[in-house]
């Protein structure tokens, strides 16, 4: 089962990383309903130094500017383990960043 999180990245709670905080990812779930499918506009929206990469650092300060929008701002370790399971399912080479290209991947795939 897949969630589509707040960010527009899928999140899959059975074969994450890390996530047995279930209350993280319920409240990815719900973040996700209110934002919709991932859009590039949304891809330039975190991508601060327009690189077309995300780096870890932009991931979190996204995260964290749409919870604190929320009215519910979280401590550092809650954006970390949404920030590794995001880039567990996204960063398909590794390098540490989310290229355009591996945040528009799953757009094209069949759920
Ligand atoms: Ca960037
Ligand atoms: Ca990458």
């Amino acid at each position: 089962m897949l969630y589509l999180n707040h960010v527009g990245f899928f999140s899959s709670p059975e074969t994450g990383p890390v996530p047995p905080n279930a209350t993280v990812i319920f409240e990815v779930e719900v973040f996700s309903v209110s934002m919709g499918p991932r859009t590039m506009a949304a891809f330039g929206k975190m991508d601060l130094n327009k690189d077309r990469s995300l780096s870890k650092a932009e991931v979190k300060e996204y995260l964290k500017l749409e919870y604190e929008k929320g009215g519910k701002p979280r401590d550092d370790p809650f954006y970390e383990k949404i920030m590794d399971d995001i880039f567990y399912k996204n960063d398909g080479d590794r390098d540490g960043v989310i290229s355009a290209k591996e945040y528009n991947i799953y757009h094209h795939d069949e759920l």
